[in-house]
C-alpha cells in the first residue's frame, strides 16, 4: 500500500482520482489518498493562507505558519515518506522519478495556489518538482499527475498481466504504431506485414517505427537510446528513407557490422585472382 497525502485548499479538485483505475486501486487498498486542507491550520480569525509580499510587488504568498503546522501535525509515516513540493522552479518530474517514488510508503504533496510560497516553505520539501514549462494556477493539477504516473507503477494496480515495466522502458524510445480490427477502415489499410504472423519480422517493423518516430518527434530523446546490435540494419534502411537520420550516425556505427572474413576457396575463382595479383 502507498499513501498520497496532498496538502491543498482545494480537496475538491481531486475528484477524477476517484474514476477508473485508481477508484478500483483505492478500493483494493493498494493505493490511499488522503488529503489536508491547511486553511483548517490557519491562526488568524479570517483563516487567511496568504499575504503580500514584503518589498512589494504583485499578487499574494502563502504564509509559512499553516503548511508548517499541517506538515508537523501529520502522523508518523508506516514506512518512508517524502514530502515534495509542486513549483514549475523544480526539477521536471520523468518516469525515473516515478519509479523511484513507486518505492516510497508515504508521498506529501504540497499545493500552493495564488502567486507563490514564502521562500521559508520550501525547507519542508526533500524535492521541489514541476511537471513541465508552464505555469499553472495551483499545484493541484500537478499533483494528479504525479500521483497517477506513480499509482500506476504500484503492483496490481494495472492488474495481474498488463506490466507498467514495458512502456516505461519505451519511454526512451516512442511507441511503434498499433492497429486493431478492421484490416480496412475506409480504405486505410492495417499494414500488411501485421496480418502476415511473421512474428520476427513483426519485431523487426516495430522496432524500425519506434526509431522512426524517435527521430522526428523526439530527437531529443535519441542521445538516452541504446542501440542493439540488429538495429545496425534498420538504421542503415531509415537514413535512405530520411537523409536528417544520416546526422545521428555517429551514436550506432560501433554496431557496424565486421565484413566476414571469406576462406581461401578453390571453388571461389573471384577470392583467387584476387590473391594472384598480390
Ligand atoms: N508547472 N509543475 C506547477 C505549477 C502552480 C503559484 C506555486 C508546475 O508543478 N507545479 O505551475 N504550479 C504555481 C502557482 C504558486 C505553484
Amino acid at each position: 500500500m502507498i499513501q498520497f497525502t496532498v496538502l491543498t485548499l482545494f480537496p475538491e479538485m481531486f475528484a477524477p482520482l476517484q474514476e477508473s483505475i485508481l477508484k478500483r486501486a483505492q478500493e483494493a487498498k493498494l493505493v490511499k489518498v488522503q488529503f489536508v486542507n491547511f486553511r483548517d491550520y490557519a491562526i488568524s480569525k479570517h483563516k487567511n493562507v496568504d499575504d503580500i509580499p514584503y518589498g512589494g510587488g504583485v499578487g499574494m504568498l502563502l504564509k509559512p505558519e499553516p503548511i508548517f503546522a499541517a506538515i508537523r501535525d501529520l502522523p508518523k509515516p508506516c514506512g518512508r515518506r517524502k514530502v515534495i513540493l509542486m513549483s514549475p522552479q523544480g526539477e521536471v518530474f520523468r518516469q525515473e522519478k516515478a519509479k523511484e517514488w513507486a518505492e516510497e510508503g508515504e508521498l506529501v504533496f504540497i499545493c500552493g495556489h495564488y502567486e507563490g510560497f514564502d521562500e521559508r516553505i520550501r525547507e519542508l520539501a526533500d524535492e521541489e518538482v514541476s511537471i513541465g514549462d508552464y505555469v499553472l494556477t495551483g499545484g493541484e493539477l500537478a499533483a494528479m499527475v504525479m500521483i497517477d504516473a506513480v499509482a500506476r507503477l504500484v503492483p496490481g494496480v494495472l492488474g495481474e498481466d498488463a506490466s507498467a515495466e514495458e512502456d516505461s522502458h519505451s519511454i526512451s524510445l516512442l511507441e511503434y504504431p498499433q492497429y486493431t480490427r478492421p484490416a480496412d477502415f475506409e480504405g486505410r489499410q492495417v499494414p500488411e506485414i501485421l496480418l502476415s504472423g511473421h512474428h520476427a519480422l513483426i519485431k523487426r517493423w516495430r522496432r524500425k517505427e519506434s526509431l522512426r518516430r524517435t527521430f522526428s518527434r523526439r530527437p531529443d530523446l535519441i542521445n538516452a537510446v541504446t542501440f542493439r546490435p540488429e538495429d545496425y540494419s534498420i538504421l542503415e534502411e531509415l537514413i535512405l528513407e530520411h537523409e536528417e537520420i544520416a546526422a545521428w550516425q555517429d551514436l550506432w556505427k560501433h554496431l557496424c557490422p565486421r565484413p566476414k572474413r571469406r576462406r581461401k576457396s578453390s571453388h571461389n575463382p573471384a577470392s583467387k585472382l584476387s590473391e594472384d595479383s598480390h
